[in-house]
Order: structure tokens, then C-alpha cells, then sequence
């Protein structure tokens, strides 16, 4: 059964919402993922976002460019948490994405991440599901401690090299 619902309103937010998946199969979680436009198709995204739950589902994550209704609608219907990423759009940089699912009326929260903020969503949905999971945990703990010793050899290269030749060879 899948923890995570990825869900996305186009097959343009496809190459970004991916790695969201990546993250989620580099910690073995299991999700469904889905194209479902909440505009397009109000019946099927309703259908699915109310039978979430019932299919075992604990975190959806949700990504919409421009009057990006999906994840704030997902929250609106789902009684667990919704994390939402804003896509980047060609008119308005991404910035109505992130208003449309930031700006959210109280009572009804989605975890925004950045513009284009698939990884990190990936990483909260763990950190969400890890408060139950030992596990899972100790896998996370296990990938901050991997991210903080590649910062460390890095600043040991730059100690090393100067900054004049740290790109070189
Ligand atoms: C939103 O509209 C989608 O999430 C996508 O980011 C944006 C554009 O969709 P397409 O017109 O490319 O299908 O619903």
C-alpha cells in the first residue's frame, strides 16, 4: 500500500514532481503518482483526494503551476498532511504557483516548499512519516549526516586548493 500521493495537474510539472519520487525511492517509501487537474477534471480529482485515506495514504504531495488550486484542494478534502510545490511559470516566475498555494485561508495548511521545491518536499513526506517510523529515522539521520561530510570536503578542498584553483582538476 503507498504512504504517498504525488499528485500533479500537468505533464509539464512531470520533470520536477520526479524528483520528489527519487527522494521517496532513495528511502524506500512507497507512493502512487498521479496527473490529475483539478480544473480539468474537478470529478476524478475529487474521487481521488476524499479516497486517499482509505487507500492508506498518510502525506500527499502536491505540485501546480499559475492558479495552482491542487494542493490547497487536496488539503481541503484530506485529513492529513499536504505539502504543496509551487511550479515555475514563463509569465509570472513561478510567484503566482507559490501565492496560490502558499496563501492558504486559515483552518487549511499546506506545507509550501520553494519554487520548483520537489526534492525537499520529498524529504519533509520522510520526516513526516519517520515521527512513527525508527527507521526510517535513522535513514534520515544517516542522509544529513552523508550532506554535512560533502560540506566538510569541500571546505577542506577550498582550504587546500584557494578559491582560485578550487573548479580545477
Ligand atoms: C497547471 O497548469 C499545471 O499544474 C501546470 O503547471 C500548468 C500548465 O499546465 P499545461 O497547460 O501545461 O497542461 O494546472
Amino acid at each position: 500500500m503507498a504512504q504517498v500521493g504525488i499528485v500533479m495537474g500537468s505533464d509539464s510539472d512531470l520533470s520536477v514532481m520526479s524528483k520528489a519520487a527519487e527522494v521517496l525511492d532513495e528511502f524506500g517509501i512507497s507512493y502512487e503518482m498521479h496527473i490529475i487537474s483539478a480544473h480539468r477534471e474537478p470529478d476524478l480529482f475529487f474521487q481521488w483526494a476524499k479516497g486517499a485515506e482509505e487507500r492508506g495514504i498518510k502525506v500527499i504531495i502536491a505540485g501546480a503551476g499559475m492558479a495552482a488550486h491542487l494542493p490547497g484542494m487536496c488539503a481541503a478534502l484530506f485529513p492529513m498532511p499536504v505539502i504543496g510545490i509551487p511550479m515555475h511559470t514563463t509569465s509570472l516566475g513561478g510567484r503566482d504557483s507559490l501565492y496560490s498555494i502558499v496563501q492558504m485561508p486559515s483552518g487549511i495548511p499546506v506545507a509550501t516548499v520553494a519554487i520548483g521545491g520537489a526534492k525537499n518536499a520529498g524529504i519533509l513526506a520522510a520526516k513526516i512519516l519517520a515521527v512513527s517510523d525508527p527507521d526510517l529515522l535513522a535513514r534520515l539521520k544517516e542522509y544529513s549526516a552523508k550532506m554535512a561530510s560533502e560540506v566538510e570536503a569541500k571546505d577542506a578542498r577550498l582550504q587546500e586548493k584557494g578559491f582560485k584553483n578550487y573548479k580545477k582538476d
